[in-house]
């Protein structure tokens, strides 16, 4: 018998993988959880229904959402992760050595245990001294927070459930407070090409607009996500993420990526007219 993970992108659109084994499923206080083995995609993670990451194209997110903003910053050593508790962004975050701490503010405390049991590829740097985890809701973390971190990456689910508190007037102000004076965010920021979704994207960049002096939006192609062409926003106080980028400063870090390269980078930032309309 065939058994198929469906997610619908629209009421009229289902993306279908094909599935070997449900390896585990809990509804937690906040979500369902589920971890499914695949064959194209390898093992994923599903959150409410809406897939988180496959271990087959998780690089392209992860590499994204961590080496752009790190690679216009000069010298980021404090970050915050709002969410990520599968591991992947810390991941690729605790590869630069002059990281000095990471603070990773995950609402579910079991989105991280079941990453840990079940995604051993994300989920490799939990035991690094560096990163410090806390587990309570993002949104109330940063009220408290004044001219601390270098960089802010928002790693969270989609704009509804959970997540809706992370693409709020309120929740972007208190960033901008709790970044020093040259601090960058980052979000994770849906995809631009179903209405419905393009709309909640349009309606979060206004208020990024409305709270960053500097702010732009930069896409990678993600498989798993909705419509493949996924969004990410670029905020800052100081730093241009095409003008400020140094590709040779990246360069002689010797990172080895799959996905993330300088010359990537600056295209990366090139919108197509359709979604350069929607900013
Ligand atoms: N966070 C963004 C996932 C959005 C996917 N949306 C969907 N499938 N409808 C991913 C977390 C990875 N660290």
């Amino acid at each position: 018998m065939d058994l198929w993970f469906s997610e619908l992108h629209t009421p009229y659109v289902k993306f279908s993988i094909q599935i070997d084994k449900q390896l585990h499923s809990e509804q937690t206080e906040f979500q369902r959880i589920d971890i499914f083995e695949s064959k194209e995609f390898g093992r994923m993670m599903v959150l409410d229904g809406y897939v988180m990451l496959t271990e087959k194209d998780e690089f392209i997110y992860h590499e994204m959402i961590v080496h752009v903003p790190m690679a216009v910053h000069p010298n980021p050593k404090r970050v915050l992760i709002i969410g990520g508790g599968d591991g992947g962004t810390a991941r690729e975050l605790l590869r630069y050595k002059n990281v000095e701490s990471v603070d990773l503010v995950e609402i579910d405390e079991r989105v991280v245990d079941i990453s840990r049991k079940y995604l051993p590829q994300t989920a490799c740097s939990f035991d690094d001294e560096r990163l410090h985890c806390y587990f309570e809701d993002g949104l109330k973390f940063i009220r408290h927070c004044n001219n601390e971190y270098d960089l802010i990456i928002v790693d969270s689910t989609d704009p509804f459930g959970p997540g809706e508190g992370l693409f709020t007037k309120e929740f972007y102000g208190n960033c901008y407070k709790a970044l020093k004076e040259d601090g960058i965010m980052v979000n994770q920021h849906e995809s631009p090409f179903y209405d419905e979704d393009a709309f909640a994207m349009q309606r979060a960049h206004q208020r990024i607009v409305k709270s960053f002096p500097i702010s732009r939006v930069y896409q990678a192609h993600i498989p798993t996500y909705p419509s493949g062409h996924w969004l990410f926003g670029f905020a800052s106080k100081k730093y241009h993420p095409v003008l400020d980028f140094d590709a040779k400063r990246w360069n002689a870090l010797g990172l080895k990526t799959r996905y993330y390269n300088a010359n990537l980078h600056n295209a990366s930032f090139a919108l197509p007219n359709y979604v350069e309309e929607l900013m």
